[in-house]
């Protein structure tokens, strides 16, 4: 039942307006939330997807602070003033975008190849291997340093509080406390901490942790990745952690380590799903794909191997091959959009994909059907929210993941409270969305069974466990995330840290 949520973006400003006092906020982050393209010589503004921008956007436009982020938009040199600035949001601006620009060996280095081949794969138990090369180490240090010199230039001396999102940025807070004290640091790490006995696998872990426990806040999405991290401040580099107050001590100086589950706009969502353009889009979705009269089921992910997506074709063929009578019935619909295409081993699952796409349609299509239907596309966001409303089951089946916002999309778009998610137990969300049908996407067996399950599940069942998934996340909506996070940095820091500037 949808009541009054908790947590609203006017709650969340307001309690902002009276946190931040003085402070100026700086958010850091690798992406924009404006990206500037150029299309056909003009300036076109493109606003990324995604709980980052829905989350910290609102919280800018209330403090008109300022967003330091890279400059990847063919546009951005055009749109911006001589310190690199943008006021935005475009429409009706309230704070500034502050872009910093990196060569293309820098962005390889510190994006591509220390981010991205060495810590994504570090963090995530896909049994990927991490690449660490001293040279792209190098350029995350030097790109970290580039980060914080434009923050500092932007603080001027002035009291702040810098909120830096996620693993591109590590070393960033040590660097911005080393050069003002007074500064106070927040950071949101968006994957998952590994255990001790693969973080060590880095060869510069120990400059990595010092580099965060710069920070007075620090956030992962839940508990265990928490204790992991203070386990390897403990172990790599002699940190002192005190677990019962989630607190760290290095250089004597504390960062309270807190889970903070992430979660998408529940309300904004809701009411998408029922605008009429989504009503619009489900009947042309229906007749392009010809899904009248079918159970459909639904995966919308990256094109990441930490999403389990081989796994799961695999598990819809063992469904098909235990359950022939569903042939002409079920239809699976795949979205995937392709991201870091640069990286052999995106290029390899690509590939891969495709095979165990072509094995599964093959040895099951008829002459007018086939299992799944594959849409490897940017696809927009009117379309992906039919395609929730249509599907009747939808699978995340994630070999390792921070939190997985698509699930949480798919409950909170559910507004006629219908539907079956099936979930790996391996993300965040498996932690809040206990009445998913929560499978190990190792185990095919089990999985066919579940898709089973979800296809066959009496409506009154559904609903029952849809309410109280969708009850959970309008209740721990991106607004109470945001709320949290911004509340224990400040508060965190004013209570246990070095004399701090008093205004
Ligand atoms: C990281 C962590 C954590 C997907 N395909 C298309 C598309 N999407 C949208 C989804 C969703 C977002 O992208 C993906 O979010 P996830 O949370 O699933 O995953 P990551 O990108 O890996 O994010 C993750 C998150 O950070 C937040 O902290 O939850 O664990 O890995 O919003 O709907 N959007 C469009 N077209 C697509 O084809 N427009």
């Amino acid at each position: 039942m949808i009541g009054e949520p908790t947590w609203t973006r006017e709650k969340l400003q307001r309690l902002v307006h009276r946190e931040i006092g003085d402070y100026q906020l700086i958010v850091v982050s690798n992406r924009q939330p404006y990206v500037h393209e150029l299309v056909e010589g003009r300036i076109s503004i493109n606003s990324p997807a995604g709980g980052l921008t829905t989350a910290i956007d609102p919280l800018m436009q209330e403090c008109g602070g300022t967003w330091v982020a890279y400059g990847g938009g063919e546009g951005d040199y055009y749109a911006v003033d001589e310190k690199n600035r943008v006021q935005v949001p475009p429409d009706d601006p309230s704070y500034t975008l502050r872009l910093v620009w990196l060569t293309e060996q820098e962005q390889k280095g510190y994006y591509a190849g220390f981010s991205n081949e060495g810590l994504w794969p570090l963090c995530h138990n896909a049994f990927i291997e991490p690449t660490f090369q001293a040279a792209d180490w190098e350029t995350y240090k030097t790109v970290n340093n580039v980060f914080a010199r434009q923050v500092l230039d932007e603080i001027d001396g002035r009291p702040a509080a810098v909120f830096t999102q996620d693993y591109h940025l590590a070393l960033l807070p040590r660097l911005l406390r080393e050069a003002d004290p007074d500064i106070i640091t927040g950071q949101f790490w968006h994957i998952p901490w590994p255990t001790y006995e693969i973080f060590r696998i880095c060869p510069w872990g120990d400059q990595l942790l010092d580099g965060l426990l710069g920070n007075d806040l620090l956030g992962f999405h839940i508990g265990d990745h928490c204790d992991n991290f203070m386990e390897a401040a403990s172990r790599v580099i002699g940190s002192q952690v005190h677990d019962e107050y989630n607190l760290v001590y290095q250089k004597e100086e504390p960062t309270i380590v807190r889970p903070f589950p992430i979660s998408v706009d529940f309300e904004a969502i809701n009411e998408e799903s029922q605008s009429p353009e989504v009503t619009l889009e489900i009947e042309r979705v229906m007749d392009e794909f010809d899904l009248g009269g079918k159970v459909v089921g639904l995966g919308i992910d990256r094109i990441d191997y930490t999403k389990g997506i081989p796994h799961r074709i695999r598990s819809i063929g063992r469904f098909f091959e235990k359950n022939p009578e569903y042939t002409g019935k079920v239809v699976f619909v795949q979205a995937g959009v392709m991201s870091r295409a640069n990286i052999h081993a995106y290029q390899q699952l690509s590939a891969q994909i495709d095979h165990e796409l072509e094995d599964v349609n093959g040895r099951f299509r008829t002459d007018n059907w086939q299992p799944i239907i594959y849409l490897p596309d940017n696809l927009p966001a009117v379309t992906l929210a039919a395609l929730r409303r249509i599907a009747r089951f939808c699978v995340v089946s994630s070999l390792h993941d921070g939190m997985n916002l698509v699930a949480k999309e798919y409950v909170a778009s559910r507004f006629d409270e219908d539907g079956v998610l099936i979930l790996s137990p391996f993300t965040g969300s498996a932690h809040e969305l206990t009445d998913s049908l929560i499978v190990n996407p190792y185990a095919t067996e089990e999985f066919a069974d579940a898709i089973l399950d979800a296809v066959e599940m009496p409506v009154e069942e559904r609903r029952e466990r849809m309410v109280r998934m969708r009850d959970v996340v309008e209740e721990n909506n991106i607004y109470m995330w945001a709320a949290r996070l911004f509340v224990d940095m400040m508060q965190g820091a004013r209570r246990s840290r070095r004399p701090i500037r008093s205004l």
